[in-house]
């Protein structure tokens, strides 16, 4: 194998921007039909706002490397009474977990295992969030400006969306009297 060499990125904690990146995903509200409670209310925002950006995940990926890493900027906004969220996944290899630091905003990192345990970690600048290997993840914004933070996973860990796309995560994340509040998730009771 060939030698890798040491790098800087720069990570902008304002924009999430990463310079240089190798790659950059955008989901828009059209692109996560069927992940909010009120899939009426999300597809009548994406008309009514022109399908805005929900979230964009940039990243540095080096070929021949263990780790990579990158940020997700997750807007701020709500569909109905649901704050905007990532789609959330298991990693494909069940034995990885992954690290998430929080540049800038306020956050939730919601998480459970095939077990049924279901846990919560907050996401601020200056925390970090320990994922271990076997938990999915998704992670919601409940501030009023952008949540950027930084991610480090290793390059085999891979994403396994099925589970989570069927039946959702077993609490949702909501705002009620002007606060979040995490909630069951009906339609997985
Ligand atoms: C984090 C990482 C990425 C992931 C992104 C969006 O930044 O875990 O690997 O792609 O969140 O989450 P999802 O893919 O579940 O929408
Ligand atoms: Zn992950």
């Amino acid at each position: 194998m060939s030698v890798l060499f040491p790098e800087e990125i720069a990570v902008d904690p304002v924009s999430g921007a990463v310079s240089p990146s190798t790659g950059h995903h955008v989901r828009r509200l059209g692109d996560l039909g069927g992940l909010f409670l009120d899939e009426p209310a999300r597809a009548a925002e994406q008309s009514a706002l022109g399908d805005p950006i929900v979230y964009d995940v940039i990243e540095y990926k080096k070929d021949g490397a263990d780790l990579f890493f990158g940020t997700t900027i997750i807007q701020s906004g709500k569909v109905g009474d649901e704050y905007y969220m990532t789609r959330g996944h298991y990693h494909a290899r069940a034995d990885l977990g992954e690290v998430y630091c929080t540049q800038r905003g306020h956050g939730i990192l919601l998480l459970e295992t095939r077990d049924g345990l279901s846990e919560t970690v907050r996401m601020v600048p200056g925390s970090c969030a320990f994922i271990p290997p076997g938990w999915a993840h998704r992670s919601i914004n409940v501030g009023d400006e952008p949540l950027v933070f930084t991610w480090f996973c290793s390059v085999e860990a891979g994403h396994d969306y099925a589970a989570i796309a069927e039946r959702g995560m077993l609490k949702r994340v909501v705002e009620r009297d002007g606060a979040p509040r995490v909630v069951d998730n009906d339609l997985r009771r």
